[in-house]
């Protein structure tokens, strides 16, 4: 007779916030082994939570990737703060994200995490900037300020110490059956919201200045077929000169964008894209409570 022992398993969410630009998607990227958060050198990159689930015979981990943390200047601000708020509730673990050098909280934030019912880990990010003495200064720091339970530099660029975060994440993380089936998405977002998100991606990389921070992308129509997905998608800006500067001088910068947004989705469906992409305003949207619900702020 063969005697079978229960294999102990663990499931849990884990909230990964932080200031902007500090590399939180870039971390979600690098713990899933595959890029799904958009990551660009500029701030306010993310704009919504994702999750992502990360699937192995012995745990379940779903991670948060959220917003960055700032002064709000526009009501799309106070709703991507509202998408930070809920990752402080409803979570196993906290990761609150810094970068090297940043040496500064402010007292509403230190409070929030200090009071956490849940544990707390700072990771000392892009280490790979630095040498050793700063990173000793930041861990000392971080020690005084918040007293985590784990800090730990890392560099989610160059996969550096993610086993060990892991390995720590999993020390915290109790025993428990998954939440969701395991061979089930990856993410609760769907495709129509990767590809969204590939386009601003290529936004954010091409212009420059407010246009970054003035446009969001709404996918109209999106038609599978088995040779090539047709996708109609609609640049929403804030301004009618906004409007000029994305089509550029004889729709040259358009044409570009289309480029670069079509390779990259081709990339993640894995099959030919046919991207008609359109420019229209839709004036100050980011004040305008009907637009953000529309464009899926809620
Ligand atoms: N040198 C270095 N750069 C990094 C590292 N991790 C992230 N970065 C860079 O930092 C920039 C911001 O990274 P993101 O992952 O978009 O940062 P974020 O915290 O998600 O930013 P928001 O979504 O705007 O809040 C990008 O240019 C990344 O390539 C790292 O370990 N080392
Ligand atoms: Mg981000």
């Amino acid at each position: 007779m063969t005697i079978f022992a229960a294999m102990s398993h663990k499931s849990g969410f884990v909230n990964i916030v932080g200031k902007p630009n500090v590399g939180k998607s870039t971390l979600l990227n690098a713990l899933m082994g595959q890029d799904l958060s958009v990551v660009t050198p500029k701030a306010q990159t993310t704009r919504h939570r994702i999750k992502a689930i990360l699937n192995e015979d012995d745990f379940q981990l779903i991670f948060s990737d959220t917003p960055g943390i700032m002064k709000p200047s526009y009501k799309l601000h106070e709703r991507m703060l509202d998408a930070v708020q809920e990752t402080f509730m409803d979570t196993d673990l906290v990761l609150y994200v810094t970068e090297l050098g940043d040496k500064t909280i402010d007292e509403d934030l230190k409070t929030r995490l200090t009071v956490l019912p849940v544990p707390l880990f700072v990771l000392i990010n892009k280490v790979d900037k630095g040498d050793q003495q700063k990173v000793e200064d930041a861990v000392a720091y971080w020690k005084d300020v918040l007293n985590p339970q784990v800090i730990l530099p890392v560099s989610a660029m160059h996969n550096f110490n993610i086993d060990v975060l892991l390995e720590q994440i999993l020390k915290v993380i109790p025993e428990g059956p998954p939440y969701f089936e395991k061979d089930d998405e990856i993410s609760d977002r769907n495709t129509r919201f990767f590809v969204a998100e590939m386009i601003r991606g290529s936004i954010l990389q091409l212009y420059q200045k407010e246009i970054p921070y003035s446009v969001e992308v709404v996918i109209e129509d999106y038609k599978e077929s088995e040779e090539i997905d047709r996708i109609k998608a609609t640049i929403y800006c804030a301004r009618e000169s906004q409007k000029a500067i994305l089509l550029g001088h004889q729709g040259k910068a358009i044409k570009k964008l289309g480029i670069e947004s079509r390779m990259k989705i081709e990339d993640f469906v894995g099959k030919k894209i046919y991207l008609d992409l359109t420019v229209k305003v839709a004036d100050d949207w980011r004040d305008n409570d009907k637009m953000l619900k529309r464009f899926g702020y809620e």
